[in-house]
């Protein structure tokens, strides 16, 4: 009777369950076409790529259970691609090119297909070349039909950044030099604003240069406009006072970080990268690149029409999108950043580190003398002190062990693609409805990591998986822009393997002095981030300029996902891997092949005449060489032109060989002991190496092939926006100062002394 009537249940259960599936489990279908078009957001008609017509495309909207049918028609010259953003889907499905899916095109068409097996915000975005800062993303929305959460209106709000420069040049600029758009940020780090900002500024940059850092950096690029929906201000939606609306708020710029700030008062922070987590009021928060926030605000009871603000990190601007009705009401402006006072130790943002907060160094910054962003550091500072009052013995990430098998949605790695819209009904988040404003925890005035934010529920993988750790220094090289993993970009490094089954920890150590967004392809992985059992699921994490941060995640797919830097220039330059499980990866050598833009060649040329001599240089480089010709003359009789390779080692050292003919004057003995002045021409071959040395000096050792060896020093200080000067001394007794006034990054007009060629002065022209 008891096991009749269980029976009985089972069936009437597995019925339902049936039914249900068979009534959520509708096709999506949506036809976009890509496309060149020409915008203006400036004043300058610029040839974009746009997706259905716009920027950004449309938003895709599907449920829970539904599968997803895409159809990208792609009317352009050039191929492209798209890749699911935060979405996990069967690996050749994921639109990587070459990598998982074929590219798509120019003039044809490419139909994706996948269930839907979790709900959230994400976003669809190129990820073939830069078209992504051209046009190329959009929204998705995937929705939970057992969600009951309390709100009036949902919508979204896409964030980007946009240049009406050609992508392309900007990365060839920042080749040239990495700090190529800090005239155009008005960020230039020179010492007449060092000396301005007072002895705290002058020690922290001397320390910077002694230990060979660059100043601190917040972007690369300097753009022309911040979007909001394809808009510099869009109006997002009407709503009445008391209305509660919920904002999937998406970071779709390609190498901007936001600020973000409402009118009308805290955001009720609910979901982080599309998972839910406990809701968290903060007033202000920092968005990295390709996250997404949901947020649900209250439109307050005086009413309006309240601004949402995003402020690039960077201060250059902002874009603003209102909700609301009646007058504008707006966001308060935030101060720029102050970027002459910083900490060179490491940060350790991570929970292992994190348990011990008395390690963290947040003491040795001196918050008096710091600018506005410190206050960031403050409330950085904030969040995390306030767990101490935690356990801090019982937080460590292995009592993950207690709680096995809780992480329903992540296990989905013994079905196949094809059963997941089932699996994926059972997995549905539970409500988070009816919090009353008295439930929710304090509000944050400014949150920029993830330390106070906790899942909904444990995230906990089960203790019986074996472990895997990944250790990755993020590293660069800013004056050359090459960015990479332990010093090595995509193309010069081995796939990083991993085996099914497996948890995988990512420890992420931060050298340099840029913040990295670093996502992962096909994947949740937890931030440990101090809440134990309730790190947060996401799919791309800040890894903070000199932070360290640590994620894990279970190894649940099959074949090969991309990994890497979501600042577009960043990931182009080589700070990027794939991620192949071993048994099952169909990454083979000519797939990688496909998958380098990092050895990509760019040539520069710089010539300059002045009354006293002409110079020029001609070169080409790429991620691990540079060739060039370089030349002085004053007359036909007194020059030198060398022509050499060098080859970089990492950071601070290069190796080079080349060689050198030159003509000069000497005291030359004819006859035996007559004494005259002649010219004297020679040639000779030389290797040698470079090293940049504390104090950013650069110091060359070189020899030639008679044995002469010859030992040289220089740099170059910037001491206004526009003014640099440059010294230069070696051991052949030469040696030389410069001055040069850029006009523009192009032209500028130059002052020299040289022992060799004496004093004059003239113009520099930069191709
Ligand atoms: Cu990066």
């Amino acid at each position: 009777m008891t096991l009749y009537k269980s029976m009985a249940q089972l069936v009437a259960l597995f019925s339902m369950f049936a039914f249900m599936s068979v009534a959520q489990a509708d096709v999506k279908e949506y036809d976009i076409v890509v496309e060149t078009k020409t915008v203006n957001y400036t004043g300058e008609d610029v040839e974009a790529l746009t997706l259905g017509g716009g920027i950004p495309g449309p938003t895709i909207k599907a449920t829970l259970g539904d599968t997803l049918r895409v159809t990208f028609h792609n009317k352009m010259d050039v191929e492209t691609s798209i890749h699911w953003h935060g979405i996990l889907l069967p690996h050749e499905q994921d639109g990587v090119p070459w990598l998982n899916t074929v590219p798509i095109a120019p003039r044809s068409s490419h139909t994706f297909e996948f269930p839907i097996i979790h709900a959230g915000t994400y976003w669809y975005h190129s990820h073939t070349g830069l078209q992504e800062q051209r046009g190329v993303y959009g929204s998705i929305v995937l929705e939970d039909p057992n969600e009951n959460r309390d709100y009036d209106h949902d919508l979204v709000l896409v964030f980007s950044d946009w240049t009406n420069e050609n992508p392309d040049d900007i990365l060839r600029n920042l080749k040239r030099d990495g700090d190529y758009y800090a005239l155009k940020k008005d960020s230039v780090q020179s010492w007449d604003k060092v000396i301005a900002n007072g002895m705290p500024a002058i020690k922290s940059r001397l320390q910077g240069s002694w230990t060979r850092m660059g100043p601190m950096d917040l972007s690369d690029v300097g753009y022309d406009a911040f979007l909001a929906n394809g808009e510099i201000e869009h109006i997002l939606g009407h709503a009445m006072p008391g209305d509660r609306v919920r904002v999937r708020m998406i970071n779709a710029a390609a190498s901007s970080y936001f600020n973000v700030e409402f009118a009308g008062g805290p955001m009720e922070i609910i979901a982080l990268d599309g998972m839910d987590i406990q809701p968290q009021p903060v007033k202000r928060f920092r968005m990295a690149i390709a996250e997404t926030w949901d947020a649900i605000v209250t439109i307050p009871e005086e009413g309006g029409l309240f601004e949402f603000r995003a402020t690039a990190n960077d201060g250059t601007g902002y874009a603003s999108a209102f909700v609301g009705m009646g007058e504008k009401v707006m966001a308060p402006d935030i101060p720029r950043p102050n970027l002459f006072v910083q900490d060179h130790s490491m940060h350790d943002m991570s929970s292992m580190a994190g348990m011990d907060h008395g390690s963290m160094d947040h003491g040795s910054m001196d918050h008096a003398a710091m600018g506005h962003d410190q206050s960031a550091a403050k409330s950085e500072k904030k969040p995390i002190m306030d767990h101490s009052k935690m356990d801090h013995a019982a937080m460590g990430p292995d009592q993950a062990a207690a709680k096995p098998d809780q992480m329903p949605e992540m296990d989905h790695s013994t079905m196949d693609h094809s059963q997941m819209v089932h699996a994926a009904m059972g997995h549905s988040m539970p409500p988070m409805t009816n919090m009353s404003v008295t439930d929710l925890p304090p509000t944050i005035d400014y949150l920029t990591d993830y330390a106070p934010l906790k899942a909904v529920r444990s995230t906990v993988y089960p203790a019986d998986m074996p472990e895997r750790l990944v250790e990755l220094s993020l590293t660069g090289n800013m004056e050359k822009y090459i960015w990479s993993f332990n010093d090595k970009t995509l193309s010069e490094a081995d796939k990083i393997l991993i085996r099914k089954g497996e948890k995988v920890r990512f420890r992420f150590v931060n050298t340099t002095m840029m913040n990295h967004p670093l996502h992962l392809h096909g994947h949740f992985f937890r931030v440990l981030n101090g809440q134990g059992d309730l790190s947060p699921l996401k799919h791309t994490v800040n890894v903070p300029s000199m932070g360290v941060v640590e994620i894990e995640f279970a190894a649940n797919e099959e074949a090969d996902w991309f990994f890497h830097c979501h600042n577009l220039y960043h990931m182009k330059a080589g700070m990027t891997r794939v991620i192949s499980y071993e048994e099952t990866t169909k990454a083979d050598e000519s797939v990688m092949k496909k998958l380098f833009t990092d050895n990509h060649w760019y040539a520069y040329a710089d010539v300059g005449i002045a009354t006293h001599m002409s110079e020029g240089r001609l070169w080409t480089v790429n991620n691990r060489y540079l060739a060039e010709v370089e030349w002085e003359a004053k007359s036909k009789d007194r020059y030198e032109v060398e022509a050499k390779a060098e080859r970089f080692f990492g950071r601070y050292v290069e190796g080079f060989v080349g060689v050198k003919h030159e003509s000069h004057e000497e005291e030359m003995l004819i006859e035996g002991d007559i004494l005259i002045n002649g010219f004297e021409k020679k040639t000779r071959a030389f290797a040698g190496v470079n090293v940049v040395l504390p104090l950013l000096i650069e110091g060359e050792l070189r020899v030639d092939h008679k044995g002469d060896v010859r030992i040289q020093f220089g740099s170059e200080l910037q001491l206004s926006d526009k003014t640099s000067f440059e010294w230069m001394w070696n051991s052949d007794d030469e040696y030389e100062l410069g001055l040069e006034y850029a006009f523009t990054k192009r032209f500028s007009l130059t002052a020299g002394h040289n022992n060799k060629y004496g004093t004059g002065a003239g113009f520099m022209v930069k191709f």
